[in-house]
């Protein structure tokens, strides 16, 4: 059957639009995790997104930030970036999106009317009606093994939400081991700095422990430019002897998001963290020496972007996924996503949210859909110029594939 151009595009349109969606990286908690759920308009004022670029408009300097309270915060972010500038950031204009799509009148959008159309209270009806709203019905957390408050509720906790997927992140245990040395002693893990002994069983017991508390999808960690495999030191040996093994046996996905370099200025604290292109060999070399390992990679450079997804034409035990952080604004998504579909095909995860306010999860895929629409609207017009004409039933299969499946599938290999 022979389209025009309009109707392929609006049926494009309405598949993308229907679909719903695996948010497969997140900061959000299932709502037995009580207060870690965020949700709310100084939650989501003072997302350290919108409290980085604050900085450069209010010039305040950074201790009487933060001595302020959560919602004088959010209020001298709305000042900043809404009142002192129009919100043309990815960041701030998300804002409006969220406040549209919650029925604020955003031709005259306040602060009292955002902090009074967005609840700053999880209820199970609030939940339900932003993961509506976003169409999203799977979200993996990204939960911290290491962090005091979310380990103790972990403890206390039989049973969470089906929506919400565990996933562990071991970012101390691979880029700080050594601070935490007394944590996992203090949990009866038997562990030293130099790794002798029982230490690296005794790791291996830690981790298998929490994936089976957190019934975790994948394990995960996040490295800047520094990170290189194989490699004899403290981070090496761990990753070689324990977390690679471990996935293995457990055929789970490790996660790798690199390029991260923390902490450039920590007076930002969580929104002082920057960006480093690295070299793709370490992954390259992943791959190749661990065929039975499953690996789900992001990059947060723009410089990387074409080189790995090369390597991903190179091993199929590697899955890109997202455009992380800096990379996840309009211009970079649809470049990054371009070229995914150019040279992979629909074999990759488009995107996931990052989201660690609830409500951020709307304005977050409102954007992620906009570009899938572009990018395939085109691409499937010129496979129908060639002649090749899609049917309803392809595109939503390859679109079910970019948002759910082909996670799904990975995980479960
Ligand atoms: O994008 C973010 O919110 C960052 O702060 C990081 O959390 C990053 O996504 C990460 O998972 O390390
Ligand atoms: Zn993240």
């Amino acid at each position: 059957m022979v389209r025009d151009g309009s109707s392929l595009a609006s049926m494009v349109e309405t598949v993308v639009d229907s679909a719903t969606v695996t948010d497969m990286h997140t900061h959000l908690f299932a709502p037995e995790l009580g207060s870690l759920l965020l949700c709310g308009a100084d939650e989501l004022l003072t997302f350290h997104y919108l409290i980085a670029e604050s900085f450069r408009v209010h010039q305040m300097p950074y201790e009487q930030f933060w001595a302020l309270g959560k919602r004088e915060q959010s209020e001298l972010v709305w000042r900043s970036l809404f009142e002192h500038n129009s919100p043309l950031s990815e960041a701030a204009s998300g804002v409006v999106t969220v406040a549209k799509q919650l029925g604020c009148d955003t031709g005259d959008l306040t602060f009292n009317g955002l902090r009074e159309a967005l609840s700053s209270v999880a209820t199970p009806e609030y939940i339900a009606k932003v993961l509506d709203l976003a169409g999203v019905s799977d979200i993996v957390m990204t939960n911290d093994p290491f962090d005091a408050e979310e380990s103790l509720l972990w403890a206390e906790m039989t049973n969470h939400d089906a929506r919400f997927h565990g996933s562990l992140r071991l970012d101390q245990l691979m880029n700080h081991y050594e601070a935490i040395i007394p944590s996992l002693q203090a949990q009866g893990y038997e562990v030293d700095a130099g790794l002798s002994g029982q230490s690296l069983a005794e790791i291996r017991r830690f981790l298998e422990n929490w994936i089976d508390r957190t019934k975790a999808v994948y394990v995960a960690f996040s490295v800047a430019d520094d990170f290189t495999y194989p490699h004899a030191g403290t981070r090496g040996r761990i990753l070689e002897q324990v977390v690679l093994p471990v996935c293995k046996d457990r055929k789970l996905p490790l996660s790798l998001m690199i390029g991260a370099r923390r902490q450039v200025n920590p007076a930002l604290r969580t929104a002082g963290d920057s960006v480093a292109s690295v070299s793709i060999k370490p992954v390259e070399a992943l791959c190749r020496l661990n065929p039975d390992n499953k690996f789900l990679v992001t990059l947060l450079s723009r410089e990387n972007q074409h080189d790995i997804v090369v390597t991903a034409r190179k091993f199929n035990n590697l899955m890109l996924f997202g455009c992380w952080w800096f990379v996840n604004t309009d211009t970079l998504v649809e470049e990054i996503t371009r070229m995914r579909l150019e040279l992979l095909g629909p074999t990759f995860i488009p995107q996931h949210s990052d989201a660690r306010v609830l409500e951020q999860l709307v304005y977050k895929w409102d954007r992620a859909r906009a570009v899938v629409k572009r990018v395939l609207i085109d691409k499937y017009a010129a496979l129908a110029n060639a002649g090749w004409e899609p049917s309803h039933a392809d595109i939503q299969r390859d679109v079910d594939k970019l948002f759910n499946r082909n996670f799904w599938e990975f995980v479960k290999r």
